[in-house]
């Protein structure tokens, strides 16, 4: 088999960097600007995707190119994320291997944009009938829904995930299930140039005034305490008609007009929160009934019981939107379940936030870019790590590839002693006077002899002289940058503490999903554990996500940003070169050219072609190896295609695969027709 053209073509650039000569970082760079400039935005590492975000809308998704995609081997096609998404989709339907897609980038990458284009994918070919067609309609409406209560305009991007989301699909019918780990804080307060979540935007101009009314609602953002008024609005969205497009969503999701409603009811509630005001001497609610002693059991001043009142109601407005937004996933998976109970094989397709650094940056970006140190931490074991290991352990020839392994940053962020994580904990757990500051004095402690921190407090610190590192700030140098955290309000945030008289008030409310959002408020199950703090969750949570991933085979889509402007056309050098570097993309090819496109325990490779050969057909009486060996010097594969290691037989070029493929569909078409004539005989 020809590898297409597309692949080498010079004009429009190599399709796969593997063939590109000669390779360095200018070279790399240049072709993806070449495929760039000529709407080429995918581009292939192996069997890795690189996409470039167009930042306008391509021809390129239409039922005519799924129907092109399907059922065809990867290298056959030009480059195409449909390609990738159907080799995982075969795999997972013909050779019963659990897949997941991991789709990685920084924020604005285009990575949501990625996953929606595998899911659409991924409905169009998988199982047919109503049934099975009603839920693909509900899975793909369920975007909708999660983007308008997960999603909201960041600096970055218009419409930035503030949520892990995953998504399932069982062998023929599709499943969701969503990691929230939503980015609460947002709901309360956003940085400057941001707005909260779209869906507050989108009622209040798209609710009609009937229903603005029965929600107690006025149309006027400015009304709004949680509102941001500096971008309320964004170039190009109109969150009238997007408000329509949701609530259409939730309807073909399954959602009960009832149900609808009393989400808009939560979602009207929080929005009124955070205009209930505190005076110094007010009494509201209970919202101030917490009594605060300080060191030598004082009542504090009335004036900070009005901050704690202030605290109390943002927290119960983050609690109450994200438990909302939890719930709805939930109520989600219900609608879309799996027509089966039997544990069949999954294909999940990953879709995180991106890696954030803005000018502040706070315990948000602070998660935010843990878990993309991680994922690119499963890209290094996995892809880099694994790969070279295993030529190793095999016997096969190799020259080691040096890259960066970011395990030392997870280390600095999650190890349980020294972590950051865990000192934070440890603060916050910690009686006495606990601040940012002792938080940050204890980091000073513990990591300032890390390589991948920075700070000026500690007196050690070689960082003392650095007058651009204020003092009440530590960075850590992340793989894709450096990053200037801010401590403020990092104890507060991890704390996350919700008063229990109100979680009571919220049980006791005369409205069924308040009450069910809060099943702790009830008092005949009064737990005085305290509850996990907010990193603790988001930890345990990432390392459950990531157990998962391993047990997967993996596919990657790594997305690149082609400018800071979100404009289309632009290809700025720099910044693309920036990913490159941090995303391993060079280091990528280096691997993938030295090693071998394909690997196959013996056994394996001789069951599946021994058809091939006579010596080896029907039964093969040695060990499995010496007949692989048969078997490829009958079929005259040149010997510099592949290698036999202790256990596998390692084939350097997918096109040697794909002729075995070949050879053996062909095989199999002859037996047909043997079988068909024989029996026709016997007619
Ligand atoms: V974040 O980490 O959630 O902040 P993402 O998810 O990486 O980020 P997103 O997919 O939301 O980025 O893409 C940002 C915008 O780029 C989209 O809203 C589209 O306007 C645009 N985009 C991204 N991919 C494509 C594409 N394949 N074709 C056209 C695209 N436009
Ligand atoms: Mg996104």
């Amino acid at each position: 088999m020809e590898v297409k053209t597309s692949l080498l073509d010079n004009m429009i650039g190599v399709g796969d960097m593997v063939l590109l000569e000669p390779l360095s970082e200018d070279s790399f760079i240049n072709n993806l600007k070449k495929r760039f400039d000529h709407s080429e935005i995918y581009t292939y590492i192996g069997s890795v995707v690189v996409s470039i975000n167009p930042y306008r809308p391509l021809p390129i998704y239409s039922p005519e190119k799924v129907e092109e995609y399907r059922n065809r081997n990867f290298y056959e096609l030009s480059p195409h994320i449909f390609s990738l998404s159907d080799e995982a989709y075969r795999s997972l339907r013909d050779q019963d291997k659990d897949q997941c897609i991991l789709i990685t980038g920084e924020s604005g990458a285009g990575k949501t944009e990625a996953s929606k284009l595998v899911m659409s994918y991924v409905a169009a070919v998988c199982g047919k009938g109503a049934e099975v067609n009603q839920v693909k309609e509900q899975l793909l409406q369920s975007n909708p829904v999660l983007e308008a209560f997960g999603n909201a305009k960041t600096v970055r991007n218009d419409n930035s995930s503030r949520f892990v989301k995953k998504m399932l699909w069982q062998k023929l019918t599709p499943m969701t299930l969503s990691l929230d780990l939503l980015e609460k804080s947002r709901v309360v307060k956003q940085p400057r140039g941001e707005r909260n979540f779209h869906i507050f935007y989108q009622i209040l101009s798209g609710a009609s005034e009937d229903m603005l009314n029965k929600l107690k609602l006025e149309r006027d953002f400015s009304r709004y305490n949680y509102l941001s008024l500096d971008s309320a609005r964004v170039n190009g969205v109109d969150d009238a008609v997007n408000f329509r497009t949701v609530r259409n969503a939730m309807q073909i999701v399954g959602f009960m007009d009832h149900e609808t409603q009393s989400i808009l009811e939560v979602v009207a509630a929080v929005l009124k929160l955070g205009n209930i005001e505190f005076k110094p001497e007010s009494r509201v609610n209970g919202l101030d009934e917490s009594k605060i002693k300080d060191k030598n059991g004082k009542m504090i001043l009335v004036f900070t019981l009005a901050l704690v009142a202030y605290y109390a109601r943002d927290a119960l407005a983050k609690n109450l939107y994200s438990r909302l937004f939890s719930w709805l996933v939930t109520r989600i998976n219900e609608s879309i379940k799996a027509q089966t109970k039997v544990r069949k094989k999954v294909m999940g397709v990953l879709d995180i936030y991106g890696f954030e650094i803005f000018e502040d940056n706070s315990f948000e970006q602070f998660i935010i870019n843990y878990c993309n140190e991680k994922l690119q931490q499963i890209f290094i074991e996995l892809t880099l790590k694994e790969e070279q290991e295993e030529y190793i352990r095999e016997d096969i020839e190799w020259t080691h590839i040096e890259y960066f392994n970011n395990a030392i940053i997870c280390d600095l962020i999650e190890n349980n002693q020294t972590g950051i994580l865990a000192m934070l904990d440890e603060e916050c757990l910690r009686p006495g006077t606990v601040t940012d500051d002792t938080f940050l004095e204890k980091l000073n402690q513990v990591c300032a002899t890390h390589q991948h921190f920075e700070s000026r407090m500690s007196k050690c610190s070689r960082f003392l002289n650095d007058t651009s590192l204020p003092h009440s700030c530590f960075r850590i140098q992340h793989y894709a940058g450096k990053v200037m955290y801010q401590v403020e309000g990092f104890v507060d945030k991890n704390n996350d503490l919700l008063y229990r008289d109100l979680s009571q008030a919220m049980w006791k409310a005369n409205h069924s999903l308040i009450k069910a959002l809060f099943p702790e408020g009830n008092p005949a199950k009064i737990n005085l554990k305290r509850p996990p703090t907010a990193g603790s969750q988001f930890k345990a949570s990432v390392a459950t996500l990531m157990k998962n991933l391993q047990t997967k085979n993996p596919n990657y889509i790594r997305c690149i940003k082609p400018n800071d402007k979100k404009a289309a056309h632009i290809f700025n050098e720099a910044l693309v070169c920036h990913q490159v570097r941090y995303l391993g993309l060079l280091e990528n090819v280096r691997v993938r050219r030295a090693g071998y496109a394909f690997r196959q325990p013996y056994e394996l490779c001789l069951e599946r072609y021994k058809m091939l050969c006579k010596q080896t057909w029907p039964h093969w009486r040695g060990p499995a190896r010496a007949g692989v060996e048969v078997l490829f010097n009958e079929l005259e594969i040149p010997k510099e295609e592949y290698s036999f290691g202790r256990s596998k037989i390692f084939i350097r070029n997918p096109r040697t695969l794909f002729k075995l493929e070949d050879l053996r569909k062909q095989r199999l078409e002859d037996l047909a027709t043997l079988i068909q004539k024989m029996y026709r005989g016997w007619k």
